[in-house]
């Protein structure tokens, strides 16, 4: 267990390198495209360059290490997770997916393993979607599921993303030559922090994921009539934010009246031209749902739009509904699991199966390969937090989980 342990430390130093480098003093934030987003790219590539990979920064920022294997046309097999954060982030949100990825290769490299399957380490430059609210980015473009719609998508200061790209270096235009071609996949492996309770209170390091959760991201915008504080009497006005706030109190009462498969979150809302002394005359805020059940979901969704209509005429509000995005559940593959959980068991670990309500970059991946995660366990289960934190002992565990599970892989394909 002790080579475990000290590679942990490893990855515990590289996380630590990896949040210093951030927009935000004191906090860790590296968004999309950003200066430091870009010292970030730069930080990993010269690790994947040190490791011995064939490195590179591809168009949309992804950074990419390859491990080649001596067989002719060999598939890929790719391990990664996400470098971009969230706003005032933990540490641990993506990037310790990539720097245990980085871990397993470097063992690979140290025992001379002969690879019967190209392995790729990716770090995806956009999975959270915080600058332009779309999430997986990266990882569309790398499985050829990239909508070049989305390049006249406008972030808060009206930069397109194709003008971030190009602002990062990057050609637009070469998007398609960056992705992995469907029939070269052999599979993905992502190592994500639990970013839930269920490891934490079990005092269990690693869990197998069975399921990733399907969403849907809105976009409302509740349009009112802006008038002055004082004159303007309580029972003759249009104020857009009491109208959301009417239909974000009655989006929670419903998601927990059917909590056992929904969640609903309203995570971003802005008041167009606010003042302290000015009714609200516009309002634009997000509405994340979230399930397991695919029907459940489209339900909930129906049904959320109709209260938001229904609430809106009520208050002589004009609502506007804005699907920004959706993903299906997704389903992760019976075979790699079956090789988790075979880790699992010689690790003598207790085996955990968990749904993930968080989305990841593996869900785009379903797609085009096979797709296994492996949830490591965190402080409380706290993410999206400064508090976001993991033990090396359960690193060191999911390291001993994650060579295991490769080493078979490579004996499968050999
Ligand atoms: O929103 C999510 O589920 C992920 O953190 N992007
Ligand atoms: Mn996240
Ligand atoms: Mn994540």
């Amino acid at each position: 267990m002790s080579n475990y342990i000290n590679r942990a430390e490893k990855v515990f130093i590289r996380i630590n390198q990896l949040a210093a480098i951030s927009e935000d003093e004191g906090a860790v934030t590296r968004t999309f495209g950003t200066k430091p987003f870009l010292e970030g790219t730069a930080k990993v590539a010269q690790w994947m360059k040190e490791a011995g990979l064939q490195t590179r920064i591809d168009q949309i920022g992804n950074v990419r290490g390859k491990l080649l294997s001596k067989t002719a046309g060999a598939k890929t097999f790719v391990i990664a997770s996400h470098i971009d954060t969230v706003v005032n982030a933990g540490k641990f949100d993506g990037p310790l997916g990539v720097i245990m990825g980085l871990d397993l290769l470097e063992q690979l490299v140290a025992i001379k393993a002969e690879l019967p399957f190209n392995i790729e380490l990716i770090a995806f430059s956009d999975e959270e979607g915080v600058r332009y609210h779309t999430t997986f980015l990266g990882s569309k473009v790398v499985t050829g599921a990239f909508d070049n719609a989305l390049l006249n998508k406008h972030d808060k200061n009206g930069i397109t993303l194709k003008e971030a790209i190009r602002t990062m270096g990057g050609d637009d235009t070469l998007l398609a030559v960056d992705a992995i071609l469907p029939e070269n996949w052999l599979g993905y492996f992502e190592i994500h922090i639990e970013q839930g309770p269920v490891l934490w209170e079990n005092k269990i390091p690693v869990a197998l994921v069975t399921a990733i959760a399907g969403q849907k991201r809105v976009e409302l915008t509740y349009t009112g009539f802006a008038g002055h504080a004082g004159t303007v009497p309580m029972d003759m006005r249009n104020d857009a934010l009491t109208c959301a706030s009417e239909f974000i109190l009655a989006a929670e009462q419903f998601a927990l009246q059917n909590k056992d498969h929904l969640v609903a979150t309203v995570g971003k809302l802005d008041v167009i031209g606010s003042a302290s002394n000015v009714i609200p005359g516009e309002v634009v805020f997000s509405l994340d749902l979230r399930s397991p059940d695919e029907e459940k979901l489209k339900t909930a969704y129906q049904h959320l739009q109709q209260l938001s209509e229904n609430i809106a005429a009520k208050r002589g509000i004009m609502p506007k509904w804005n699907l920004v995005q959706e993903t299906l559940p997704v389903v992760c593959d019976a075979g790699l699991n079956e090789m988790l959980k075979q880790a699992i068991g010689t690790s003598n670990y207790d085996l955990v199966e968990l749904v993930s309500g968080a989305g990841h970059d593996a869900v785009p991946v379903s797609e085009v390969a096979p797709v296994s995660m492996l949830f490591v366990r965190c402080y409380k289960g706290i993410s999206h937090n400064p508090l976001e934190n993991a033990e090396l002992a359960d690193i060191a565990a999911a390291i001993q989980v994650s060579d295991n599970f490769m080493n078979q892989l490579i004996q499968k394909h050999q």
